[in-house]
């Protein structure tokens, strides 16, 4: 028997454990369009789980790290009183994005290998979700799959992205507690300022900290660190060896801390404030963009784009009648 492809019925049965499910209402939420958007009005109410970003150049072993942390997880929150208010972590769900390989690639069959751990555990769900079409869709379609799976009763999410880029910082950012995650050898911490994973970061790994180098890079990062203003929260440095899970209770315990200073500051609320208000931004300048796709077929284009030509135009002009603005003022950029 095929499964319900309804929204409603899917999410009912993704709810009830299904995977299969909740596997075709993330595919949803991948495509886009309309059919993300009958998932996201059925989500939308629903509480969001707690997501944790693992960004940080490849190979610096982001995956080996996520397996060894859902392990960690599992056993809840560790310092934390409201534990019961929470409930337990009994589910913990695994978002691995790829912004920089369109087509599902060698990069996510790794991720797959990494979290072999816990492929066969049925409280573990693991997604890989990569570009179709534009990186803007994706990072789009990360927060709206995140609050799926906490739609679902799912209360944590381990985001890892490949972070090397500003959009792929913008997607790992997307996240209640951010991971940076680097390795001991010159340059590393270079290149996490450079990408401007200095400002996303809440916590900083270095991991293969079974490598020599680890109190070169921190120190590095301390400088980093020292250089920038001085907020409430001073990201902490941990060291972990991933590949035989050395650090990563340690590294957890910080993640609890992180969470736990975000819930006492009133920051746990803003936050996601912000993050709503940048994903409003993204979905109208998406609309916005679309419409003008549109018009761009339209006559009135091809006249504005002739006068303009002919120099009986100039470009601000010619937006503003296309906008039906004929008496707006241009000195501003748009
Ligand atoms: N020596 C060492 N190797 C590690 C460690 N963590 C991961 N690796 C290895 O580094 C490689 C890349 O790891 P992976 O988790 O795929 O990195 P990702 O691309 O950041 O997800 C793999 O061969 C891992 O086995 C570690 O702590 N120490
Ligand atoms: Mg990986």
């Amino acid at each position: 028997m095929s499964a319900p492809r309804d929204p409603a019925a899917l999410l009912d049965a993704a709810t009830g454990g299904d995977r299969v499910s909740l596997a075709q209402l993330l595919s949803m939420v991948e495509r886009g369009g309309s059919s993300s958007r009958a998932v996201a009005q059925l989500v939308y109410r629903r509480p969001p789980p707690y997501t944790v970003g693992l960004t940080g150049a490849p190979g610096s072993g982001k995956s080996t790290l996520t397996d060894q942390l859902i392990t960690a997880a599992r056993g809840g929150w560790p310092g934390t009183s409201d534990d019961q208010v929470d409930g337990a972590l009994d589910q913990v769900a695994v978002l691995a994005v790829d912004p920089s390989s369109p087509f599902t690639g060698g990069a996510i069959l790794g991720d797959r290998v990494r979290m072999q751990q816990h492929a066969t555990d049925p409280s573990v769900f693991i997604r890989s979700m990569a570009t179709r079409g534009h990186l803007g869709g994706l990072t789009l379609a990360v927060p709206e799959a995140v609050r799926v799976l906490g739609a679902v009763g799912i209360p944590l999410v381990l985001l890892e992205t490949v972070g090397v880029g500003q959009m792929e910082v913008e997607v790992a950012s997307a996240a209640d507690t951010t991971l940076v995650v680097v390795t001991p050898g010159w340059g590393d911490s270079m290149q996490a300022n450079k990408a401007g994973l200095l400002e996303v970061a809440d916590l900083f790994v270095i991991n293969k900290a079974d490598r020599p180098g680890a109190a070169e890079a921190r120190r590095d990062l301390n400088q980093m660190l020292d250089l920038g203003v001085a907020g409430d929260w001073r990201p902490p440095i941990v060291e972990t060896s991933a590949i035989d899970g050395v650090g990563v209770d340690d590294l957890w315990a910080e993640v609890a801390r992180h969470r736990a200073h975000l819930l006492a500051t009133g920051k746990f609320e803003t936050r996601r404030a912000t993050r709503l208000e940048t994903e409003l931004r993204r979905v109208l300048a998406a609309r916005l963009a679309a419409q003008i796709d549109r018009g761009q077929a339209g006559e009135g284009f091809a006249e504005a784009l002739r006068a303009l030509c002919e120099g009986r135009l100039d470009p601000y002009e010619a937006a503003d009648r296309l906008l039906g603005r004929a008496d707006s003022p241009t000195d501003s950029p748009e």
